[in-house]
């Protein structure tokens, strides 16, 4: 079975606390619920994992080559900041889409920059919550017209 890792990187532990009127009131716990329904119906597996080290995040991406098969990533700030991500999605080669709740291009402009955005299959942004099972029906749909 398919299998994708949805991976969050610092701060989105958070989310539902503070700050809800950018980031909306789900928590990642709503939001892992919501893509748990969404795999049901898609017929794959998913995995979560949130960290604000990235170190942590570059170690998940090396061991999500082992296991998954795809990564959606909200790397939050690391984002527009992060090499050492960049790099571990390009030595790995494992498809990946970089994901946000806001709409990045409407904030400030340090947000319009992505150190990851040109070794990902694509971007989401803007959506919210929404955001996560869209980019699980995109990477599923990626996965399948790409496999061997
Ligand atoms: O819009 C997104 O998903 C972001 O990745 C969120 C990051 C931000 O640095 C990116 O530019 C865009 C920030 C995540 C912080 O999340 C919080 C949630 C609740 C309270 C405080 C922070």
């Amino acid at each position: 079975m398919t299998s994708i890792l949805i991976l969050n990187g610092p701060n989105l532990n958070l989310l539902g606390t503070r700050q809800t009127e950018i980031y909306g009131s789900h928590t990642l716990a709503d939001i892992e619920e919501m893509c748990r329904s969404t795999a049901r119906e898609l017929r794959v597996s998913v995995a979560f994992a949130q960290d604000n080290a990235e170190g942590a995040l570059v170690e998940q991406i090396h061991l999500a080559r082992e296991h998954h098969d795809g990564v959606i990533l909200n790397a939050g700030a690391y984002t527009h900041s992060s090499i050492a991500l960049r790099d571990a999605i390009a030595g790995t080669e494992i498809p990946t889409i970089e994901l946000h709740l806001s709409n990045v291009f409407a904030r400030e402009t340090f947000r319009h920059e992505s150190y990851i955005a040109a070794v990902a299959v694509g971007v989401i942004c803007g959506f919210g919550p929404e955001g996560y099972p869209l980019a699980l029906r995109a990477m599923t749909l990626h996965l399948a017209q790409t496999e061997a």
